[in-house]
């Protein structure tokens, strides 16, 4: 059975995850509306990742014997100035998330519930490639600048994505 604790914290992360998936479609209409139908691509698909993070802890959390609270999610940001602005919120998203990661980890080493711990690893390393995945869209954001030709390359790239 976990730890009123431990279920407190890992409802709290299904919303967490839910509103990483709300913000990302919400990003990804931004991008329709700007007909950058490949980030569109890109964000829709990360929305269902999300997805697949609050399920998997909901599906722990019942595996456990814990009870499901689900919350009310919060409005994401609807609208960014640019594309890099855009994918600035994700990476520092992605890197708030990696801290509630962690904050969990901890919790689980504190509460010396092993199983929990096993299955954080598997976001532990979630976590680093949803960081580095920002982080590489950032960059070559960066390198486009304000060149519309550049931005229309990197919208066939992430059109790829499935
Ligand atoms: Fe669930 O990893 Fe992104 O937010």
């Amino acid at each position: 059975m976990i730890s009123k604790k431990m279920e407190e914290a890992i409802n709290n992360q299904i919303n967490e995850e839910m509103y990483s998936a709300y913000l990302y479609l919400a990003m990804a209409g931004y991008f329709a509306e700007q007909n950058l139908m490949g980030f569109e691509n890109w964000l829709f698909v990360q929305y269902h990742e999300e997805l697949g993070h609050a399920e998997k802890f909901y599906k722990y959390l019942i595996e456990r014997g814990g009870k499901v609270k689900l919350m009310a999610i919060k409005e994401p940001t609807a609208t960014w100035k640019n594309p890099r602005e855009a994918f600035e919120a994700v990476l520092n998203h992605e890197r708030h998330i990696t801290g509630k990661i962690n904050e969990l980890v901890d919790l689980a080493e504190k509460e010396k519930d092993r199983a929990s711990f096993a299955m954080l690893q598997w976001f532990v390393n979630e976590q680093v490639e949803e960081e580095a995945n920002a982080q590489d869209i950032l960059a070559k954001l960066e390198m486009v600048g304000d060149h519309k030709q550049g931005l229309l390359m990197l919208d066939r790239e992430l059109a790829q994505r499935k």
